[in-house]
């Protein structure tokens, strides 16, 4: 086995977005791109030499060969040890306690999340920090310039490693480990919640559907729920990864996840329903008749948090992305603890849960966490409900409605304009930048604008600043705007409205979210012109 260096050249655009890099797979099945973004990975967090990495992905097309590159090429910038889940398969929380667990120096996770997979569809390569998190700004900003400096890459001429059973073998000097990816995860989510009072539950006739959509947390699932909790047989429905997701979107939202939302709100449904995302970070929570928005399950989880094991003496504090819901703030007043906001992207709630400032965060792109990985985790957002509905006894639906009466609702929805032109994209936002200073007092579909910015997060724990992270308009009545352009797309530019308002009175809580929102949703569109500058009449997708 001998090493090639091969000359290359930068490749435009490999700038890690919100979440790594996504790209359609072509291009990276391109000539070098893959092997570009690999080579600056190593390059701009110190060359990969005597390292010890975690390598995963969540199971989509050209995942298998992905991980068959990386490892040659770990080998030939001298890396000593490759930790891989068998069949190149870990969730990103999985990878995340991997990481953590086996001190190692870093995570490579193939996987573009929820984003569809296949031949013409889209992959994506993450690197995760020691901490076992997405790689901090400054991380993937020396990521980003290696990758505009890049003159050559090292790869070892040898044959594909067998990775689908468990157990070491070598590439070169470097030892390969493959591993169980279900295994050191599960044992994780027994030491956080209480298991016997969940296998009760389903002893009890509790009947749930868990939607893996034919992504990674099909197996994690079924091991977990079915296996170790007693779920009956069937409980976890397309379990199977496949390199298409069979064809669909493996986005947990009642748009992609039609066929539960219609089982769930149908005559015979379950009492709970759930579902994952492409790499297992995400989750969408629904109870029989009763969809809950994940801005407030968020707040329901920390309301509910010390009846899990794991949080039973309490949160140390929260924190939730900027255009996620207010609603978690209500509960941390309540609690007496603090409440961080962030910009979008988990690799900002590092620093928080590291310091031991936040226990508990989510997003409200469907993202839920805590300080026992450093990233969103959906099966964990999964099982934490369950260990709420089994102490609490009550229906999904009694426990949003309890939450309301305590906390008020505040009703919210996200509208996606997606494959946006770029240029016009970027003018509506520039637009809005350069009237801030002007917005408040004026009136914006009959709602007065009261303040206007663009949010900089100015890091507690480390004092680092990040610019540019959304247009925020609050108005009258509690209300509130929020625009900013999607650092995951890979068509053009998505542009992200996120709409809000705090409803207190009970009489109000059962309407509908864009009935309650309908007053912000046309001062949103005044605002920023939605219509002229885009030529888009709606939004693609409402969640
Ligand atoms: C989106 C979500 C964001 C999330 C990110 C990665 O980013 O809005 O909340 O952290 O996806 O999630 P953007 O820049 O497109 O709005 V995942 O499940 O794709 O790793
Ligand atoms: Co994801």
């Amino acid at each position: 086995m001998s090493i090639t260096t091969v000359a290359t050249t930068p490749i435009e655009g490999q700038k890690p977005g919100t979440s790594g890099l996504r790209k359609k797979t072509p291009v990276f099945m391109g000539p070098h791109y893959l092997e570009n973004f690999v080579q600056s990975i190593f390059d701009g967090t110190g060359g990969a030499q005597g390292k010890v990495y975690v390598l995963g992905g969540d199971g989509r097309y050209f995942n298998d060969r992905a991980a068959q590159v990386i490892l040659r090429m770990a080998a030939a910038n001298g890396a000593a040890r490759v930790i891989v889940g068998q069949g190149a398969i870990l969730s990103t929380p999985a990878a995340s306690n991997l990481i953590r667990k086996r001190g190692a120096d870093g995570g490579i996770i193939m996987s573009a999340s929820h984003n569809p997979g296949g031949p013409e569809e889209d992959f994506g390569v993450k690197f995760n920090a020691a901490n076992g998190g997405p790689a901090p700004e400054g991380m993937t900003a020396k990521i980003f310039d290696a990758t505009k400096a890049l003159s050559e890459y090292h790869i070892l001429e040898a044959q594909d490693v067998d990775l689908s059973v468990p157990g070491e073998s070598r590439l070169g000097e470097m030892v390969v480990e493959v591993v169980d990816p279900v295994t050191d995860y599960a044992a994780l989510m027994a030491d956080i919640f209480d298991f016997d009072k969940i296998r009760t539950l389903f002893a009890s006739g509790f009947r749930m559907r868990f939607d893996a959509m034919h992504a990674v947390t099909g197996p994690y699932a079924k091991a977990i729920l079915e296996g170790t909790l007693g779920a009956p047989a069937g409980t976890v429905v397309n379990a199977v990864p496949s390199p298409d997701f069979g064809g669909g979107h493996p986005d947990p939202n009642p748009i992609w996840a039609k066929t539960l939302m219609d089982e769930m709100y149908g005559d015979s449904a379950p009492d709970f329903g759930a579902a994952s995302d492409g790499d297992g970070d995400r989750n969408m929570i629904v109870g029989r008749h009763a969809y809950v928005t994940p801005s407030d399950s968020l707040a329901v989880l920390a309301a509910n948090a010390t009846l899990v094991p794991a949080y039973a003496k309490g949160l140390a504090g929260v924190a939730r992305s900027m255009p996620t819901s207010k609603a978690l703030d209500r509960v941390a007043d309540a609690l007496g603890i603090d409440c961080y906001e962030t910009p979008t992207g988990w690799k900002y709630f590092g620093n928080l849960l590291d310091a031991g400032r936040a226990t508990l965060c989510g997003e409200e792109s469907a993202g839920t966490g805590s300080d026992h990985v450093r990233e969103k985790d959906g099966l964990w957002a999964v099982l934490f409900w369950l260990n709420v509905l089994a102490e609490r006894k009550m229906s999904v639906a009694e426990i949003l409605a309890d939450h309301w009466q305590k906390f008020g609702r505040n009703f919210y929805s996200r509208h996606d304009y997606e494959a946006v032109d770029s240029a016009a994209a970027e003018g509506l936002m520039q637009g809005l930048r350069d009237a801030l200073a002007t917005l408040p007092g004026t009136d914006a579909a009959g709602l007065t604008v009261e303040t206007a910015d663009e949010f900089t997060y100015n890091d507690p724990v480390d004092a680092s600043l990040s610019t540019g992270q959304g247009i925020r308009i609050g108005l009258a009545d509690g209300g509130r705007v929020v625009y900013r352009l999607s650092g995951t797309g890979t068509e053009g530019a998505t542009l992200r409205v996120y709409l809000e308002r705090v409803e207190t009175d009970p009489a109000r809580f059962d309407a509908d979210p864009q009935d309650a929102l309908a007053g912000i949703i046309a001062a949103a569109d005044a605002l920023a012109d939605i219509k002229g500058r885009t030529g888009r009449s709606a939004p693609d997708v409402i969640t």
